[in-house]
């Protein structure tokens, strides 16, 4: 399988993450904003992650999840067999696509986007050196249209923060009774796609971008000490801490 990246991307990260745990053998090839652009439309999308396999070429992490999950052994299944928690999973899956990882993304850019050198870290990681060394000339350009696309202001980020908050609540809720996994009696695709779309607000030491607290902005790295101190935020610390073991 061919899993295509923007390597710090969270969405790609969900997908990463479900090969990783299903043990399947995988090339990620990574490229960087704006070069993807250059590669996405080959395989009839845009944005990554993108899976190519045997049996064809999935563009959104749920339908790469979905895919794996359908060749994935009895014992391994990312969504639990049961209707009622299959819906379950599915339900909070949407939720975290829909809003979790657009929020997280936001709130994250807002705290760099500004940085040259901590962008460079995050968007050139493992990429072709062609794009790593283009990246000073398409920085400006890429930024500006990222502020736009996602819509970064200092009004955006603070709202972002506020209902990234509800939704950790939300999730610390589920996890009050003492359950391990949000759904069912082991780890799913529901947990899976929480963690790795709330990985920008915790910076799990186990996270591939290896990043240390200390090399965030100090604002943006007392926010994710907050983040960190709640239920949410010690559950993903927890199953990043258990991936791949
Ligand atoms: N719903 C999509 C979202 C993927 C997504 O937003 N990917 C971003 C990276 S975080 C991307 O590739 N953006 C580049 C672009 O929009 O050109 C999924 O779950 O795969």
């Amino acid at each position: 399988m061919r899993l295509i990246t923007i390597p710090i991307s969270h969405y790609c990260e969900k997908v990463r993450w479900a090969l990783d745990h299903l043990k399947i053998s995988y090339i990620e090839e990574c490229h960087s904003p704006p070069f993807h652009l250059l590669v996405t439309p080959r395989f009839g999308g845009k944005t990554t992650p993108i899976l190519v396999t045997e049996n064809g070429t999935f563009l959104d992490s749920s339908d790469c999840l979905k895919y794996l999950d359908s060749i994935a052994s009895e014992d391994s299944k990312l969504y639990p067999d049961q209707v009622e928690l299959r819906q379950k999973a599915e339900e909070l899956q949407e939720l975290f696509d829909e809003q979790l990882g657009v929020l997280t993304r936001l709130w994250g850019y807002s705290h760099v986007i500004n940085n040259s050198k901590l962008v460079k870290q995050a968007w050139c990681r493992n990429v072709p050196w062609i794009e790593r060394a283009l990246f000073p000339v398409v920085f400006p350009t890429t930024r500006n249209l990222a502020c736009k696309k996602f819509n970064i202001t200092p009004e955006s980020s603070l709202e972002a923060r506020e209902k990234i908050q509800k939704i950790f609540e939300q999730v610390s809720d589920i996890l009050a009774d003492g359950r391990l996994y949000l759904v069912g009696d082991k780890l799913s695709a529901a947990d899976i796609t929480f963690a790795a779309l709330a990985a920008p607000t915790i910076a799990p030491p186990e996270h591939p971008t290896k990043r240390s607290l200390d090399e965030f902005p100090r604002i943006m790295a007392k926010e994710i000490n907050q983040f960190r101190k709640t239920p949410a935020g010690r559950f993903v610390l927890r199953l990043y801490r258990e991936r791949n073991n």
